[in-house]
């Protein structure tokens, strides 16, 4: 097994395989041969959430054994009807009821009395009993089996995918960066630098090739200031004489709205808007080249999420994984702790468009640790069989609403105010982020101000706002208390 071939590593084997194994309960069987390791391994379990069909757990690992340079737990569940769904923080893969995961290149290094977390939604027909037989790299896990009760619903207990957090310092600012940091994927959930599960609520621009007269220092002050707003998306089309027209210009118009967040305690989604074609794999070699470019541009920013297709349409899931498996990479190899949201098919209604459901991404999750998915909807166009989805898909998956509209899917006609305030209470409840199409004067209902407004700089003049814009804004204003304890 695996442990064989990994030592020695210039160590005194036997002073610290005795240590180890004494840590592991004593019962000590000696090495039988001197290049033999010792291990062992502890082990906490933890049911941190649960709701009817499904449950997130987290797994808690520490090392009793020789140092390992990589690691996969192995473990039991009680019958085969409990399923791992989307992981972090490992690669999972289950046969029949045997579960494995298997480390990645940053949590594989595990010192002698070292601890990592990894955790993963999975689904059952009822709470079941925890599951046995662990094993690290094969060796039973001697050092004991602990669980820890379930905690209330809202609590947020999942581990951050560092494996150390240390503590932060208590906020330095008011502002929405200022207080949460650095997010991160968190089961089902974004959380802040304390770990505590946060909504997001902002607004996307319209297509940045159109209305760069729109995102200016003062236009971003009124969204900071007045509208409270916690996030901006940067709606960067690919075709429609966007990037595809001149890459170097898009990237720096990009980047320069980055900073304009930044500087105003505002998180920042990079949206590569793909719209038409709908097969995002159509433009993977721009994708490549332009996240490449932002990431390394940005990773040391904590406002970036980096949203990789806008709405891909006509294209299976399995093409969507595909691109997505290809350019997160690129992403990481840069800044390796950002948020990245994958879009789902049919436009981002996770596949309910097109007849289909968010079981597609359920069974086969894209192979990538701290991403969650975009849903996106139409208030007047997407009602309640979309939202018996999400509520249910809320469970199971981290989603972001990237985008929505008060109004049709076309982007204009009547805005349905009814419809758009179950959408709202429903990803209030979840917590689920959104940003509101669009934060300009476009001549289209779904734009927060009226015709003009841009060119006269007149931001925060609320007679400006239309009736999608004043209707957001008063939802997006009210007091977000981000959770810091
Ligand atoms: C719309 C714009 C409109 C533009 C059109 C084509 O509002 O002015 O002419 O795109 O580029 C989406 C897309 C978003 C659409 C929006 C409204 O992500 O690009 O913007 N919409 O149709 N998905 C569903 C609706």
């Amino acid at each position: 097994m695996s442990l064989r071939t990994r030592l020695p590593r210039g160590r005194t084997l036997g002073v610290v395989g005795a240590v180890g194994a004494l840590v592991a309960g004593g019962l000590i069987l000696a090495p039988m041969v001197s290049a033999s390791a010792s291990a062992g391994c502890r082990v906490n379990y933890t049911i941190a959430n649960q709701w009817p069909g499904g449950f997130t757990a987290n797994v808690a690992i520490t090392n009793l054994g020789d140092p390992v340079t990589a690691w996969t737990l192995g473990f039991t569940f009680p019958d085969a009807g409990q399923k791992v769904g989307q992981g972090w923080s490992a690669t999972f893969s289950q046969s029949g009821s045997a579960v494995t995961a298997k480390s990645l290149d940053y949590n594989g290094s595990l010192a002698t009395g070292a601890s990592t977390s990894i955790g993963f939604n999975g689904t059952w027909t009822s709470a079941d009993p925890v599951p046995g037989a662990f094993t690290l790299n094969g060796v039973a896990c001697t050092g004991g089996v602990t669980t820890s009760p379930s905690p209330s619903k809202s609590a947020s207990s999942s581990p951050s995918p560092s494996p150390s957090t240390s503590t932060p310092p208590p906020p330095t600012t008011g502002t929405p960066l200022g207080i949460n940091g650095q997010l991160h994927v968190c089961g089902v959930n974004l959380c802040n630098q304390y770990n505590k599960a946060i909504q997001l609520r902002g607004m996307s621009t319209h297509g940045i090739q159109w209305f760069a007269s729109c995102y200016n220092g003062a236009s971003l002050d009124a969204l900071a200031n007045d509208w409270k707003a916690d996030l901006l998306r940067i709606a960067m089309y690919v075709q429609e004489q966007g990037y595809e027209t001149n890459p170097a210009a898009f990237t720096a118009q990009v980047n320069s709205y980055v900073d304009l967040a930044e500087a105003r305690g505002m998180y920042a989604i990079i949206d590569f808007h793909t719209l038409t074609p709908g097969d995002p794999n159509y433009n993977l070699d721009r994708a490549k080249t332009f996240f490449a470019s932002v990431a390394a541009r940005n990773a040391a920013k904590k406002n970036v999420i980096y949203e990789i297709a806008n709405e891909p349409n006509g294209v299976s899931w399995q093409g969507i994984k595909s691109y997505a498996e290809q350019v997160i990479p690129v992403i990481r190899a840069a800044d390796p702790d950002a948020v990245v949201i994958v879009g789902t098919r049919g436009w981002s209604s996770l596949g309910v468009s097109d007849g289909s459901s968010e079981t597609e991404i359920v069974n086969s999750p894209v192979n990538a640790t701290n991403i969650m998915y975009a849903f996106h909807f139409y208030a007047a166009s997407h009602k309640d069989n979309y939202r018996t989805t999400v509520a249910r898909a809320a469970k199971l998956l981290p989603l972001f609403v990237t985008e929505f509209g008060t109004v049709s899917a076309t982007g204009g006609g009547a805005t349905d105010l009814s419809s758009t305030g179950a959408w709202l209470d429903l990803l209030d409840q979840n917590k689920i982020s959104y940003a509101n199409w669009t934060y300009s004067d476009a001549n289209e209902s779904s734009a927060a101000f009226k015709p003009g407004t841009c060119a006269a700089g007149s931001y925060t003049n609320t007679a400006q706002l239309t009736e999608s814009g004043a209707y957001v804004r008063n939802r997006i204003r009210t007091a977000d208390n981000f959770p810091t304890s």
